[in-house]
């Protein structure tokens, strides 16, 4: 079920567009490698599956699941934002909202994947640049040869132990100090069903390398958190949103705003949920349940089963999200496995966790005025 003119075409609307589900396999690290740690997983890019071999009492048990897109251990950057990225940026530009997750275990590519490990040396684009700087670059690329009127702002957050934290808010000159003029970081319900961050600091862009900057400002503000407050950050969610209005003038003359929303989410580690929901045990015990990791996965289930109530209240990542989750906004999630024998656990519980997340159903519309 395809379409790119989605908006004149009734079929997208009336029985939804599925949640888009990738998945990417990293290679073994070099430590890995230097140790010859077993490889258990095969991809097949173009049949789009992805096979986990396990051994199971000496017997060798094979199990296959299928993708919207696949991505081996060998694919690039490039690649990954060329095939599955660059589509999605081309539909916020048309005035959809869309959202890319990435889920994974800890270790498993998600930051690489998001945001990736370059940094801007000598001004040169770094080859291994993740989906974010890539969006931002393609989005002032496309913007500047349509020769369109548009304005732009950028917002980056972080979600830890449900306490939000604006990466992009100026420095607190003292925590001693009561500052008046600090807003407040709070969830706000904006009475239409949806939800905003109220104090969330909004910053106005106009070129690529501006966001560049703020986005060297955010990482900065993150380690500054993390290390201070010593924070895991496996643990934390981030979520990096450009928002883009473009004017447009339509062939009668009439003005035309057209508004589109890109949420790029690097979701905290998925070791500490099973395959059922919640990890009983140990992880328990040690107060590792990530509150709004769990409530995705039950919002997930409810959606999937259709079983009524939608639990997207019980955390904030889910609230932030819910639009994105059986609502109005094209989705889809980047699962991030790695290939070692010693991960196989956490893959098939990925991989199922990710197969399942298939079936959520949305229905896009364009944003317009
Ligand atoms: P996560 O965010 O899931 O915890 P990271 O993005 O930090 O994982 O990745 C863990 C390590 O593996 C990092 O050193 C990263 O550079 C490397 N890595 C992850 N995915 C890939 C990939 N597809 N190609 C090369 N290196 C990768
Ligand atoms: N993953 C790196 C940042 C980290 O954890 O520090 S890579 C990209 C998206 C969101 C935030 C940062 C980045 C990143 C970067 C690196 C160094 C300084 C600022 C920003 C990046 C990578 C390639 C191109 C642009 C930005």
């Amino acid at each position: 079920l395809r379409s790119s003119d989605s908006n004149s075409n009734k079929s997208d609307k009336d029985r939804g567009v599925n949640v888009q589900v990738l998945l990417r396999c990293r290679p073994l690290s070099e430590d890995e490698r230097r140790v010859n740690t077993p490889v258990v997983i095969s991809c097949n890019e173009n049949r789009r599956e992805v096979s986990a071999v396990q051994v199971v009492a000496n017997k060798h048990i094979d199990r296959t699941y299928n993708f919207d897109k696949v991505f081996s251990s060998t694919s690039q950057q490039s690649e990954l934002y060329d095939k599955a990225i660059s589509p999605i940026v081309h539909e916020v530009l048309e005035g959809y909202n869309c959202t890319v997750f990435a889920y994974g275990q800890t270790g498993t590519g998600k930051t690489y994947t998001m945001e990736g490990g370059g940094r801007k040396k000598n001004g040169e684009f770094p080859s291994d640049a993740g989906v974010i700087p890539r969006a931002v670059k393609h989005i002032f690329e496309i913007l500047e040869a349509q020769n369109v009127e548009y304005n732009m702002n950028v917002t980056f957050l972080e979600l830890y132990n449900e306490e939000i934290t604006d990466l992009l808010a100026p420095e607190e000159t003292s925590k001693f100090v009561d500052d008046k003029s600090k807003k407040p970081i709070a969830l706000m319900e904006d009475g239409k069903g949806g939800v905003f961050v109220r104090g969330l600091e909004e910053e106005i862009v106009s070129t690529a390398n501006e966001i560049y900057k703020i986005l060297e400002k955010g990482s900065a503000k993150r380690r500054t958190a993390e290390t201070l407050l010593n924070k895991q950050s496996s643990r934390s969610h981030s979520i990096f949103a450009i928002t883009i209005h473009i004017k447009e003038c339509t062939p009668g003359g009439e003005e035309m705003i057209k508004c589109g929303k890109l949420n790029l989410v690097d979701l905290a580690g998925s070791e500490n949920i099973s395959r059922s929901g919640a990890r009983e045990g140990r992880a328990r015990e040690a107060g590792e349940i990530n509150k709004s990791l769990l409530t995705l996965g039950r919002v997930i289930n409810a959606l999937v089963d259709h079983s009524g109530h939608v639990p997207y209240r019980d955390s904030k990542l889910t609230r932030l999200l819910r639009d994105s989750l059986g609502g109005k906004t094209k989705t889809c999630i980047i699962a991030t496995i790695s290939p070692s024998i010693h991960c196989v656990e956490e893959t098939l519980s990925t991989l199922d966790y990710a197969h399942r997340a298939k079936n959520i159903k949305n229905r896009p519309e364009i944003n317009q005025k």
